[in-house]
């Protein structure tokens, strides 16, 4: 009894150990790109946590896609916000006072169940202007799909 009580304890400890927690700076200014998450693209595992650390101010964080029964996020100006990414697929997120010029970022938590509705919204995000228009795409780009995987 005692032996498996362990047993149990250390598969806790170990995979709570496992999930990480990743940072993405929110930047007004990256070597040669204006209003830019750092790393835009990011691929994790179901569990893990992205803080959203607000680097240079005036910016947030705001999820605008995400998986089926995931929950979303809306950061608020300026403020660091974490996000623990319990469900997979792709989400889309964005600066809500940079929308406009495209600062945006995804992030891959586990295989890509949702790919193709991301990339749909990610194809109509409505860019006001031409800034960055390519971005959301060359992220998406980035997503790795399982062969035969399914999409819903
Ligand atoms: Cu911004």
């Amino acid at each position: 009894m005692t032996r498996i009580v362990v047993v149990l304890i250390g598969i806790l400890i170990s995979s709570a150990s496992l999930a990480e927690t990743y940072t993405v700076k929110v930047l007004s200014k990256h070597e040669d790109e204006k209003m830019v998450f750092e790393p835009p693209f990011l691929k994790v595992e179901i569990g893990d946590t992205v803080v959203f650390e607000p680097t240079e101010p005036g910016h947030n964080s705001k999820s605008v896609l995400t998986p089926y029964g995931a929950k979303s996020w809306d950061g608020k100006l300026d403020n660091k916000i974490e996000v623990t990414l319990e469900t997979e697929g792709v989400y889309l997120y964005e600066c809500t006072p940079h929308k406009s010029t495209n600062m945006v970022g995804v992030i891959q938590v586990g295989s890509a169940t949702n790919f193709k509705k991301a990339k749909e919204f990610a194809e109509q995000y409505p860019s006001f202007f031409s800034f960055n228009k390519s971005r959301f795409s060359d992220y998406i780009s980035r997503v790795e799909q399982a062969e035969g995987a399914k999409d819903n």
